[in-house]
């Protein structure tokens, strides 16, 4: 990026980068070299950088802009929030109205008999409020011996020492280490790891997992079991149509929670509110986070089901909470970015309309030399770029992935890579003809990532 900057303002703000900032998930080495690119206003579906470039935002920010930027009502809401209590905590018996009213606009949406919400700053806090709660759950029931908690190989459920213990991201357990009584199982992905096996098959062999796990740890050390509808850092992974339905007889036959996190899937990403809606799921506790507040402002959360409240009610004090855990600033926030989802009928859109056509139009690329899959539900989508169609090999060590992503952002598209899958997850407001821009973008970075890779377009 360094190398052909115009505005010297980003040679600028890269210096600054390199002085002082020490950036999420960055390879901090790479980042020093080539300095960030510099994101510095938005509208709509799009992001514009330093250099002028208006680029089409591919992953809503990150997962989180669902009603699109620019949205002024959310700048009211939260100038008038400020204006007449800019902040005050929900500890020790306190709380104010926004938080209140943001409970119950939440307990409307969420699944039949989950009527409670614990706010926090973010994802990562609902997963390790999710944590301490289950566990405290268990042993106010007198069992405290139950504390085991079931993840999955390449979930993604934050990066506090409980988010990333909870994921299972070999990368982040590296560093840092684990919390102990957190195991995982493999994730439901066939196209990476499906083998021989039918996505049906697989879907059934991955669900028994966890059927497997429950009974190798035993049934009365084990509290949870959590999982995201579709993943979303681990690449847009949405499992085999048997999947859903074998856990959910799983967890029918076992007395453990199930813990959707909906921190991606929540807010309409699939079509429906909550991806739990979607696959018709049952879960005792929600993550959410993300499309919450369209991203505008931090705040995250966890939906909790009657029947845990009464025994959380019945156990006296819940030793957890955040300064910030039902900020009302984000709370109001919140409450404007749900009603402008409800009223202006965004996610009926999505799952009539437009989640069809980008499904569709998506799918025409499979016949792209570097496709080997393409996948997604409602607005989430995954390209797995493959070295042979047939047998899905990969091109081995040459980041083909990476490539493609730089010609995107080079293009005026923002396509995230994980690994050598593509993923999108834009803006839920998108229209049809910015789908159409998006695809055909994405069709010509694909032509130029082959020519790279395969010496031809
Ligand atoms: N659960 C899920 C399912 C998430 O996707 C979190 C929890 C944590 O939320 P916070 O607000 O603490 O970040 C997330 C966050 C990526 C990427 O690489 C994804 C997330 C965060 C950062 C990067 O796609 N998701």
């Amino acid at each position: 990026m360094s190398n052909h900057v115009s505005n010297p303002k980003t040679l600028e703000w890269q210096a600054l980068s390199n002085a002082h900032h020490l950036a999420p998930f960055s390879d901090y080495k790479q980042l020093k070299e080539k300095g960030p690119r510099i994101i510095e206003k938005a509208e709509g579906v799009y992001v514009w950088d330093t250099e002028g470039n208006k680029i089409l935002d591919g992953m809503a920010g990150l997962w989180c802009v669902a009603v699109g930027y620019g949205r002024d009502e959310l700048v009211q809401a939260a100038a008038k929030q400020m204006k007449e209590l800019p902040f005050y905590n929900t500890f020790f018996m306190t709380a104010h109205p926004p938080v209140l009213e943001l409970a119950k606009a939440i307990a409307d949406l969420a699944p039949e008999g989950m009527n409670h919400v614990f706010f926090t700053g973010s994802g990562s806090e609902g997963n390790d409020t999710m944590l301490r709660m289950v566990r405290h759950y268990w042993a106010s029931k007198g069992q405290p011996q139950k504390k085991v908690i079931i993840g999955r190989i390449n979930g993604y459920h934050g990066s506090t020492m409980a988010g990333a213990s909870l994921g299972g991201m070999q990368g982040m357990h590296d560093q840092g280490g684990l919390i102990p009584d957190i195991v995982h199982i493999p994730q439901p992905y066939w196209f990476g790891e499906g083998g021989d096996m039918s996505p049906d098959e697989f879907g059934i062999w991955a669900a028994d997992q966890l059927e497997q796990k429950i009974l190798e740890v035993g049934v009365d050390k084990v509290a949870a079991f959590i999982a995201e509808p579709i993943q979303g850092a681990g690449g847009v992974i949405v499992p085999p149509e048997t999947y859903w339905p074998r856990i959910k007889e799983i967890l029918a036959k076992y007395d453990i929670l199930f813990v959707a996190d909906e921190v991606i899937c929540g807010f309409g990403r699939t079509g429906e509110w909550f991806g739990t809606d979607f696959y018709g799921l049952k879960p005792d506790m929600m993550t959410i986070a993300k499309g919450l507040t369209s991203g505008y402002i931090p705040m995250g959360g966890l939906i909790v089901r009657d029947e845990v409240v009464a025994v959380l009610n019945e156990a006296g004090d819940f030793n957890h909470g955040f300064t910030y855990s039902g900020h009302p600033v984000a709370a109001a926030v919140a409450l404007e970015n749900l009603r402008i989802l409800r009223e202006e009928e965004i996610i009926d859109r999505v799952r009539a309309e437009t989640s069809p056509y980008l499904q569709q139009r998506l799918r025409e690329l499979a016949d792209h030399p570097l496709v080997g899959e393409v996948r997604g539900v409602g607005m989430l989508g995954a390209i797995e770029l493959v070295q042979n169609k047939e047998t899905r090999a990969r091109f081995e060590g040459k980041g083909v992935g990476m490539i493609c992503r730089g010609h995107c952002f080079n293009n005026g598209l923002i396509m995230r890579a994980v690994g050598d899958t593509m993923i999108i997850s834009p803006p839920l407001v998108i229209s049809k003809a910015e789908i159409d821009e998006l695809v055909d973008k994405a069709r010509k970075c694909l032509d130029l990532t082959a020519a790279e890779v395969l010496g031809k377009a």
